[in-house]
């Protein structure tokens, strides 16, 4: 059985307190919800990963992630963070690649290899990020694209490393436009996804693996996306800083 995963990506949102009264919030409705058999990970900024981190000790359910990793073990790297460091907070999961950091931070697919290399050799889970911009959807080779970004960077990983890998399939076009796939392109693209994986590494492989719908993942869309065969969950941006949204969103499988 595939791990169901909601992963909450907070980017860069939340003072201090506001992370922790957000936090207390999702570990008391998880507590007292049945929301048995996901797993979910709380993705603040670096600066409240000791402050969440805290707050989520001792749940069985909640685990804590990072938004980004440095491609770097450590040394002269000013403003960087650690695989390493991260996972002495805490930490179990790490998001590698999202649309926001290719785009705004130049991130290529061969970065994205060695920040998936440091986050596997510290015990961490990567939540690899990769999904097509508009004019890649309008033009119909979505699914060669996102491919071709998953043979770059991940296809160089043996099979056990793969199977620590959880894959987030977020279309650009739908992060932060209120847009969402529907469900029938969320499972299209996560079933090409699989069988891709499937390709190189083998059907029982690929069939582990958790792949993860995001972009504006609400309450109203969550239960028909995450009903699909091959929708494993949600990499949630906007609504996971809602206690209540983000827990209902949790609940919808
Ligand atoms: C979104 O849903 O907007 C995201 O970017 C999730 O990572």
């Amino acid at each position: 059985m595939r791990k169901k995963i909601v992963a909450g990506n907070w980017k860069m949102n939340c003072l201090l307190e506001e992370g922790q009264k957000l936090t207390s919030e999702i570990v008391h409705m998880i507590k007292d919800e049945p929301t048995a058999g996901v797993t979910v990970v709380l993705n603040p900024p670096y600066v409240h990963l000791q402050a969440v981190g805290r707050l989520l000790a001792g749940v069985d359910q909640l685990f804590l992630g990072g938004q980004n990793c440095s491609d770097k073990a450590s040394g002269a790297y000013t403003g960087e963070i650690s695989a390493a460091m991260l996972a002495s907070f805490g930490a179990s999961y790490v998001i590698i690649g999202h649309s926001e950091r290719r785009e705004y931070f130049n991130e290529t697919n061969e970065l994205l290899t060695e920040k998936t290399k440091q986050a596997l050799s510290n015990g961490l889970h990567p939540i690899f990020c990769c999904g097509e911009p508009l004019e890649i959807r309008e033009s119909g080779s979505h699914e060669a694209y996102v491919k071709d970004q998953l043979t770059a960077s991940l296809f160089g990983f043996t099979e056990e490393e793969l199977k620590k890998i959880v894959i987030a399939y977020e279309p650009i076009w739908a992060i932060g436009t209120g847009k969402t796939a529907s469900s029938d392109q969320a499972q299209e693209m996560h079933a090409a996804i699989r069988n891709h994986l499937a390709g190189k590494y083998g059907e029982t492989v690929a069939h582990e693996i958790s792949i993860l719908y995001g972009g504006s993942c609400k309450p109203d869309n969550a239960k028909e996306i995450f009903s699909k065969p091959d929708v494993d969950g949600g990499l949630i941006g906007g609504a996971s800083l809602k206690s209540r949204d983000f827990v209902d969103i949790v609940k919808s499988f």
